[in-house]
């Protein structure tokens, strides 16, 4: 049976459940959610404890959390993109720093977006007129945080060759993230590592896919990219 991804192709967890898709070349069924119905009335079943997407159906098997997407994928659905290290040591660093990306790259990118919206809660109301300032402020100031920590970490370590689940965690956030806060200059592997995971062909598929939405992104989306 042909699995199912339940998703928007402007959301970057969902990038995260596409890429090693479109990295093994996996047979799968995208299903796009409408955009004007609460995500908690679209997903099967409310599959989703807190209503997110994205949500991968696998026959009678749902599987939520990103992360455990890509785990998911790895196990059942193995193919060339090496997604989580073979050796037992080097995967717990690959979860570790999949994350600090997840946490504090995406986490803080989410919460700059969000302080846009009239409710964190229900998006689907609409931006606000009034964007929360402070919050705004304190997530931009934790993703300078995160990047600091971030370059500093690949000036000492090297990361699991593409793709993996680091790859998976990095590419949208750093993405997204970028939009925000610009990474700075005295962050060049930084810079470097985002450059090279837009060079990915299954990231550059997730762009693509996401190019037509981002009239959406409530900051305005950058002219680049
Ligand atoms: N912890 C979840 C987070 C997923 C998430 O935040 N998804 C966002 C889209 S990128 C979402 O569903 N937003 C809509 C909502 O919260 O109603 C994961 O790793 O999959």
């Amino acid at each position: 049976m042909t699995l199912q991804l339940h998703g928007h192709p402007f959301s970057s967890y969902t990038w995260k459940a596409l890429i090693p898709l479109y990295a093994n070349v996996t047979p799968f069924e995208f299903k796009g959610m409408a955009g004007d119905r609460p995500l908690s009335e679209q997903l099967p079943g409310k599959a989703h404890p807190g209503g997110h997407i994205p949500v991968l159906v696998d026959g009678d098997t749902v599987v939520v959390e990103a992360t455990s997407i890509v785990e998911h994928l790895a196990v059942h659905h193995p193919g060339p993109a090496p997604l989580i290290p073979a050796d037992p040591a080097e995967a717990v660093v690959a979860r570790m720093i999949d994350r600090v990306f997840d946490n504090y790259v995406m986490g803080n990118m989410q919460r700059v977006v969000a302080a846009h919206f009239i409710s964190r809660d229900k998006p689907e109301l609409g931006l606000s007129e009034t964007p929360n300032q402070a919050e705004i402020a304190a997530g931009r100031a934790r993703l300078r945080q995160a990047y600091a920590w971030l370059e500093q970490w690949l000036s000492k370590n090297t990361l699991p060759p593409h793709v993996s689940l680091v790859t998976c965690a990095a590419a949208p956030s750093l993405f997204y993230a970028d939009w925000i806060e610009r990474i700075p200059s005295d962050c060049p592997r930084l810079t470097r590592l985002r450059a090279e995971l837009l060079e990915l062909s299954a990231v550059s598929r997730c762009v693509e896919d996401a190019r037509p939405y981002r009239e959406f992104f409530p900051l305005g989306a950058p002219d680049r990219d």
